[in-house]
């Protein structure tokens, strides 16, 4: 992988940098986010590292993961560098009105906003976590055993842990470096998908519950109330959208989760070649093209009926192309 030279210049030069992520931070987001922070700061440069949401509990085995603060100092404004990962636009990231000395995107997802000045957008690479690897390693700095585990968990997340067709051989020769370089994949696997709390599960079995197949879309609900019932939050629902998927006939599957009466947010989970970032698209949402999400205000029959009808249209128009 090729990383652009402007980028290398740029952070060899600048001493202050700002790193930013989107809004619900997922393992992608706060590994490679933490990753670069700890790379940067390992040759003298300060930066912080900003999220609007707190790194969810189920992430705090990430070593570094504390640097994460949600708020900017107003001494940022004008005299820092941005490092915006994950996300290429800061209103996903939740912020506005902010300038910059210079702006750096660095990302893989399918939906473009026109934001920075260098725009690093890579979206057949698996994981943000992989550019991030390169970059650390094309500024000579020693990949060590807190970043391995940052990079390691931000690949494993994006890629299911080296399940999904995004799984290259690239990308288990970066996994294998990263052990190499002290990351223990059974300490990461163990960490990300086999320490839920007691709530998380009971949320789990709860939206499962609610689980309706129409046609091969499969639609799971999770409401407000569920969250208070298991004292849970949303954070809590990542990954849920998966488990419906799990079913031989379902091509795509959609969680509908409640953010306020009458506000859903949507996650969509396809196989093969179902595109469902064009489907959020439709909706102002995005992602890639099987794993996206939009938020959608309507009651929740509705929101359901307008999914289905993006689904068909969007069935319809590939089958004629
Ligand atoms: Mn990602």
């Amino acid at each position: 992988m090729k990383v652009p030279v402007e980028i290398i210049t740029l952070l060899k030069k600048e001493e202050k940098f700002l790193i930013m992520t989107h809004i619900n931070p997922d393992g992608d987001a706060i590994g490679s986010s933490t990753a670069l922070s700890l790379a940067l700061g390992s040759v003298g440069k300060e930066t912080l590292l900003y999220d609007r949401d707190p790194v969810p509990q189920f992430y705090r085995f990430l070593p570094g993961y504390e640097r994460f603060t949600n708020s900017i100092s107003s001494l940022v404004t004008g005299h820092w560098s941005l490092i915006l990962l994950d996300c290429n636009s800061p209103e996903r990231a939740g912020i506005d009105n902010l300038t910059f000395k210079h702006s750096i995107v660095i990302d893989h997802h399918e939906t473009e906003r026109d934001f920075g000045d260098i725009r690093w957008m890579d979206t057949e690479t698996a994981a943000t976590g992989l550019m991030v690897f390169y970059l650390i390693k094309e500024l000579g700095i020693k990949i060590t055993r807190d970043i391995a585990i940052n990079l390691y968990s931000a690949i494993s997340i994006d890629t299911g842990t080296f399940r999904y067709s995004n799984t290259t051989p690239e990308v288990l020769r970066v996994g294998a470096e990263l052990i190499e370089a002290g990351a223990n994949p059974y300490y990461i696997s163990n960490s990300l998908y086999e320490t839920w709390s007691g709530g998380r599960f009971d949320l789990l079995i709860r939206a499962l519950n609610t689980l309706e197949i129409r046609d091969d879309i499969a639609i799971t609900t999770v409401t407000k109330e569920m969250f208070i019932k298991t004292r849970t939050g949303p954070e809590d629902t990542e990954n849920f959208s998966n488990f419906p998927r799990m079913i031989q006939s379902v091509r795509i599957s959609a969680l509908f989760r409640e953010i306020d009466t009458g506000l859903w947010k949507v996650s969509l989970r396809s196989k093969g070649d179902v595109n469902v970032a064009r489907i959020a698209e439709l909706f102002d949402g995005g992602g890639h093209k099987n794993a996206a999400g939009y938020k959608i205000k309507a009651d929740l029959e509705s929101a359901k009926e307008a999914l289905l009808k993006a689904v068909n249209g969007y069935c319809h128009k590939s089958q004629q192309t």
